[in-house]
């Protein structure tokens, strides 16, 4: 008797839930599991999911450029529809669980399995329900004003003023009222968390932060484990930074708005998250190092617009022998923000079609920060353009870190020498040798203090999935990690129906955050490497290697691979190890321990 095909037979049992117990019409009518049938479910996965990517990629690009009820309504609704189905596949890869499959079969099995952020149960109404709740919260986030001098003012013009003003009282009414956007987020966060848990238990992991964990080619444990020790190798540079700039701010600020105990409190330190300090430089530079170089002033100066910033971010990959930006990336971007409507300001870069439709939107301001984030958006679309041709599943990073230190790395090239090269500042103005102190304790104010903000906020996520906080305890557990780590406090008492974690881009928009602590170490093993293939003998922060076809070439070859071989394969390719590891920032900063081991002698450091 022939075999019948697998569909006849399951079509004669009715519900899904007759299905796990009625009997096979004949005996031969479950067919074989193979490797050729995995092999053919893969390929057939991977182009559904590159179809559904590409449609649901154009739908949230004009949701993002213009939110309006219908579009979030559009997005809400495709979102579902993408997510019902990444969820079918991705359980369907159970039924291959205990076959002998090809490694990279297995590997992109796993993948298929781990890579959806917020997971839906397969229940009907969930995806819906959870793509309508991730839609309001990140419309929640981008269309949230705060005030300033009593004016209502947008969430990136606060930024902007956070990095400016030096009012106690002014700061203090900017952070709070910025945090009056979260408030109404909590239940809908809560419930998102409910569900998701399902879905990812449902997935085979514990919960959404296990699964989270599981992406990185090895043991979710494993991780922790080498998340820990990074931490606990740059943990000492940072308690001197901490120790050096609460001393700095209690002398400017007085003891009654800076303790010189203790945390500090969070909204002097020239960022809404006091996430990086860069922007409080002057406030705390030591006198021997001289004049602040100030990148923002050179900018203005030299009468860049935003434009101009994009195009020497672009300039600078096409000196390494990157090919030019397609001209649809300069017909689609988004690169100022619009008067008439509102976006999503926070900066993302975007490649629609997973080919060559790439683009940047942000909404960007003419200051330092904002050319540091043109190159760290860029290197994301350089990346993703480098491994197009790879297989779907396998184009994006070698893991998470590598993607958000592409950009960065470039930005560390970008020195007071190199904007000489592209005619950005005079070379009269170039800091001299002396002034290295100053330019490294900047770099340091921004890079170092990030260390502990990067590591804490999937801390507080992993917590909150694991149910061991629970919704009543979100803020209360969100500042118990931010003192912890960063040694910061809010400076008002929170009320209890505050919801802070929700005042950060990252959490209503559900974007994994562990990412940008693992970038901030990997950034300064490429640049060493990069430094070292260039023959740079001087001191790390001085190198840059623009023009360099050399790095090029070695850095498309990692580029390339995407997520192709595990990270520790992509990471030997180019820099010759298989660890990640602090070496090469504590390297890079150590002129500035020192001067902070000094400065801080006799005084109580830590909080
Ligand atoms: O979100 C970003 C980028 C987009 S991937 C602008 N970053 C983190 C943040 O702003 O919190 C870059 C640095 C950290
Ligand atoms: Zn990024």
């Amino acid at each position: 008797m022939p075999r019948l095909p697998f569909k006849t037979t399951l079509m004669t049992c009715l519900s899904a839930l007759a299905l796990v117990h009625c009997a096979p019409e004949t005996e031969t009518a479950d067919p074989p599991i193979t490797a050729e049938k995995a092999a053919q479910f893969m390929a057939d996965a991977e182009q559904t999911l590159a179809e559904n990517s590409e449609f649901s990629s154009h739908v949230s690009w004009v949701n993002a450029n213009f939110i309006t009820y219908d579009t979030n309504w559009l997005k809400a609704r495709v979102g579902a529809q993408v997510k019902a189905e990444a969820v079918r596949l991705a359980n369907a890869t159970k039924q291959f669980q205990g076959l002998d499959l090809p490694p990279e079969l297995r590997r992109k099995m796993d993948m298929l399995r781990g890579r959806i952020t917020i997971p839906a149960p397969e229940k009907p109404g969930a995806a819906q329900e959870l793509s309508g709740i991730t839609t309001s919260l990140s419309t929640t986030y981008s269309t949230g004003k705060g005030t300033y001098q009593g004016a209502v003012t947008p969430g990136v013009d606060l930024e902007e003023l956070m990095a400016t003003v030096r009012s106690d009282a002014a700061l203090k009414e900017m952070w709070t009222s910025w945090r009056e956007i979260s408030k109404p987020m909590k239940s809908e966060y809560a419930r998102m968390v409910e569900i998701a848990n399902e879905g990812a238990r449902e997935l085979g992991y514990g919960d959404v932060g296990q699964m989270w964990r599981s992406g990185y080619d090895m043991d979710p444990d494993a991780f922790v484990a080498m998340v820990e020790r990074l931490w606990s190798d740059v943990a000492p540079l940072y308690e001197e930074l901490h120790c050096y700039v609460r001393a700095e701010l209690s002398g400017h600020y007085g003891a009654d708005v800076v303790p010189q105990e203790g945390p500090i409190p969070a909204h002097v330190l020239g960022n809404m998250w006091a996430q990086q300090w860069g922007n409080i430089y002057e406030l705390i530079a030591p006198e021997e190092a001289g004049a602040p170089f100030d990148g923002t002033v050179v900018l203005q100066e030299a009468g860049y617009d935003a434009l101009k910033m994009v195009q020497a971010g672009e300039a600078f990959f096409s000196s390494l022998g990157f090919d030019p930006l397609p001209q649809t990336f300069w017909e689609r971007s988004l690169i100022t923000k619009p008067q008439d409507r509102e976006v999503v300001c926070h900066a993302s870069a975007w490649n629609i079609d997973d080919e060559d439709d790439i683009r940047i939107k942000m909404c960007t301001k003419v200051n330092a920060d904002d050319f540091q984030t043109v190159h760290h958006e860029l290197g994301h679309n350089y990346y993703q353009r480098a491994y197009k041709a790879k297989d779907y599943l396998y184009r994006t990073g070698a893991n998470d870190g590598f993607h958000e230190a592409i950009g960065d790395m470039i930005g560390l090239s970008v020195t007071p020498e190199y904007m000489v090269q592209i005619g950005l500042l005079d070379a009269a103005d170039v800091p001299p040798a002396e002034a290295d102190l100053g330019l490294l304790l900047q770099s340091a104010l921004d890079k170092v203090a990030f260390l502990p903000f990067g590591l804490l906020i999937d801390k507080w996520r992993w917590q909150v999935f694991s149910g061991a906080v629970s919704p009543d305890d979100y803020n209360e557990a969100w500042w118990a990690l931010r003192t912890r780590y960063q040694g910061v406090v809010p400076p008002v008492d929170r009320p209890g129906d505050a919801f802070d974690p929700g005042a950060k881009y990252h959490i209503p928009g559900n974007t994994p955050y562990m990412r940008y602590f693992l970038a901030r170490i990997l950034q300064f093993q490429f640049h060493k490497t990069a430094c070292d293939m260039v023959g740079w003998e001087g001191p790390l922060h001085r190198c840059s290697i623009y023009g360099s076809a050399a790095v090029g070439e070695a850095f498309n070859a990692m580029l390339e691979l995407g997520a192709s071989k595990p990270w520790p394969d992509a990471l030997e390719a180019f820099t010759g190890t298989r660890e990640m590891d602090a070496t090469a920032l504590l390297e890079y900063y150590a002129p500035v321990a020192d001067f902070l081991n000094k400065e801080n002698a006799g005084r109580s450091c830590g909080w």
